[in-house]
């Protein structure tokens, strides 16, 4: 039998975790994928950063889909299949589907079976006449939605909480265009963007008070210990945020704070003091950036909706 076919999903899933930090780790500048961020402690720490004062992105987002509901509706029109990628806890869709004329179905779509469940019975709950029909797929790449929509007169995407700016620039393209082949010709996208601000407002929403993004940020440690068998010392590490202001973007570093070596998979990892692993990268638009994005993947934003602020935009993009 084949080996990779026989493995269960976990032991995919840990195969995967500890091939990413062997690769890692290796590379000249020390780096994890986000994605590893989330278990199920680090999916629980940033449900509580998204409640937190400084971190502004969510709430602001929020604020937007309530106060220009109607005007999001009116552009939507009724009868829409939306189309959820990656839906968290379903909050975000109750919002938006709150606000417009007649859903016709929720389709959420994310590889993790259990968070589709919890996502797709909140908004069964908050909508007992509407239809939600799950979608297990990795939403980063192609997925076939036929048969599911039936009754619909259009696809909308939503793509809320700027997850779109923890892509590098290049990624976010090939996933707008990725989703514009998964949706159907004609379709129409609803992607939230974090906007450029003042850096301490954004050092200060990647860097919270209470310390729950750091304990976030050194979660990633404590699991890579626990699956892939590695012996960090968790306190030996800080967490830092920096703003990179050639790639626009917020990042998370874990910071030695003394020479180390740490082991993994039987290799050792050496670290110098003051060393960092980069484990996140947080873009930030200008709107005309993001017109530009959409562009090249062939998407075209029909309008764009802001805060009084300009902290955070919804925009609708159309193919
Ligand atoms: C999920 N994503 C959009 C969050 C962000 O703001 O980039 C993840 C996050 N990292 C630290 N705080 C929140």
């Amino acid at each position: 039998m084949n080996g990779a076919l026989s493995r269960d999903p976990a032991e995919a899933q840990r195969a995967a975790l500890v091939a990413d930090a062997l690769a890692g780790l290796s590379a000249a500048r020390k780096t994890l994928p986000c994605k590893w961020l989330y278990d199920a402690e680090g999916t629980r720490l940033f449900e509580a950063i998204t409640g937190l004062p400084e971190y502004y992105p969510t709430r602001t987002e929020v604020g937007i889909l309530e106060e220009c509901g109607p005007e999001i509706a009116r552009a939507v029109g009724p009868g829409a299949a939306v189309v959820e990628f990656g839906p968290g806890d379903g909050a975000k869709a109750v919002q938006l589907l709150r606000q417009l004329n007649a859903p016709a179905v929720y389709l959420p779509v994310d590889i993790a079976p259990e968070w589709l469940a919890a996502a797709a019975s909140r908004v069964a709950e908050a909508f007992p006449t509407l239809r939600v029909r799950p979608v297990v797929a990795d939403f980063t790449c192609p997925f076939d939605l036929a048969g599911r929509a039936e009754g619909s007169t259009t696809h909308l995407g939503f793509f809320p909480g700027s997850t779109i700016g923890n892509f590098e620039p290049a990624e976010a393209i090939a996933f707008l265009r990725r989703a514009r082949t998964s949706l159907r010709a004609g379709a129409r996208m609803l992607l939230g963007a974090d906007l450029v601000k003042e850096i301490p407002v954004l050092r200060a929403a990647y860097d919270d008070a209470a310390g729950v993004t750091a304990a976030f940020n050194l979660n990633l440690l404590t699991r890579l210990n626990c699956e892939a068998g590695a012996d960090f010392d968790v306190h030996a590490f800080r967490h830092e945020a920096r703003w990179n202001a050639v790639a626009s973007r917020i990042e998370m570093h874990l910071v030695a704070r003394h020479a180390q070596s740490v082991r993994l998979a039987g290799r050792v990892f050496r670290f110098e003091a003051g060393e960092s692993i980069h484990t996140e990268s947080s873009h930030k638009y200008r709107l005309d950036q993001l017109r530009a994005l959409a562009d090249a993947a062939e998407w075209r934003i029909a309008a764009t909706w802001t805060d009084s602020g300009d902290m955070f935009s919804v925009s609708l993009l159309e193919s």
